[in-house]
């Protein structure tokens, strides 16, 4: 009796060990998840890839790997300055956006207004505070030659190199759209050279993002001659209703030829910014974009009643966004950030 009373008590006290020991196992396999989650969750994307550059043809981090920027471009930072804020970015980071492009029109016909310097400080201060790249973008577009506005855009560029220079989270794109009676080797290829060194004065280190003849379509042309530069990628765009495959196929010839570029901006409805989503294109483009892992920015951030509008136009909030608040493109769209 004895004998049974004393093996039972041991065998409790076996029992309770391992009960122990479970629970022990529980709590810290659980903490191990807590910690990798809320590390996982803290990492920004730019502490992820740290400095980015370019490298043959790609993009790479910090560590020396291709990666594919993504993310959304405002719209006219003059027509819809209230999306500039914190909470908007953020909304788009958690959708998996890591890059913001802030749309600084050149032309004063279109907007331009030396106040809005202070708009595009505040839009790289919050995508700083989210840890997000930003692309500081000189939209020439109605002023088709770069050099029109030359003057403009080199003070331009010293002021945000200078205030810039030494993050890690900024890129430099000098020329959104040449357009009209414009060429490569004259007018373009000058134009960067002067802009780039001046930005080089201030900022040794971040890619600058370089305009194309055509809207940014003819990346082949540039490919025969690309800048004797570092660290520059080369702008592609694309509306992907109007924009087929005779506009891939240019970029099969550069890529080809082993120039860097970068999407700066696209939708899949057609060139005007609106009419009919053409998603059997988009899903050709996305798909050749993830193959030669070339970044890609959509256009735009606003709610104006246009088919490339993010924002529902009758959505009356300016952050805090959620798919259900984004427009038939914003949501296809969204839908190739995770992937
Ligand atoms: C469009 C906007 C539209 C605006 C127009 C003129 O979507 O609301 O009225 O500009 O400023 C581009 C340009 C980009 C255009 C866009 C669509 O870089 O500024 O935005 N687009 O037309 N290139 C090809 C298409």
């Amino acid at each position: 009796m004895f004998l049974k009373r004393e093996v039972y008590a041991k065998a409790m006290q076996n029992l309770k060990k391992i009960h122990f020991s479970i629970c022990i196992c529980l709590f810290l396999t659980a903490g191990a998840f807590f910690f990798a989650g809320t590390r996982a969750e803290a990492a920004t994307p730019v502490e992820k890839w740290g400095q980015l550059q370019v490298q043959g043809t790609h993009i790479v981090n910090k560590s020396g790997k291709k990666v594919q920027l993504k993310g959304i471009s405002t719209h006219g930072i003059a027509w819809f300055p209230q999306y500039v804020n914190k909470s908007s970015f953020k909304s788009f980071r958690k959708m998996g956006a890591n890059t913001i492009r802030l749309a600084f029109y050149s032309d004063p016909n279109a907007g331009y207004s030396k106040d809005l310097y202070q708009k595009v400080e505040e839009g790289v201060g919050y995508a700083t505070e989210l840890g997000m790249y930003v692309i500081i973008d000189w939209h020439i577009l109605s002023d088709g030659n770069p050099k029109t506005y030359q003057k403009n855009a080199l003070a331009f560029f010293t002021h945000f190199s200078k205030k810039y220079g030494k993050q890690k989270n900024i890129l430099y794109e000098i020329c959104n759209e040449p357009n009209g009676d414009v060429t490569w080797e004259r007018d373009i290829r000058p134009y960067a050279n002067k802009v780039i060194k001046r930005i080089r004065k201030y900022d040794k280190k971040n890619i600058i993002v370089v305009g194309t003849p055509t809207w940014s379509q003819d990346v082949d042309v540039v490919a025969q001659s690309p800048l004797n530069q570092k660290n520059i990628a080369y702008t592609l765009h694309f509306y992907a209703a109007t924009h087929t495959d005779f506009i891939r196929d240019k970029v099969k010839t550069a890529y080809e030829a082993g120039l860097p570029m970068l999407v700066t901006e696209f939708s899949i409805c057609d060139a005007s910014g609106n009419g009919a989503l053409d998603k059997n294109s988009g899903k050709k483009w996305m798909q050749l974009l993830k193959k030669y892992q070339i970044g890609y920015v959509a256009w735009n951030l606003s709610n104006k009643a246009e088919a490339s509008a993010f924002i529902k136009p009758e959505c009356a909030k300016t952050g805090n966004f959620t798919k259900a608040n984004l427009t038939p493109s914003g949501k296809w769209i969204v839908g190739w950030w995770k992937k």
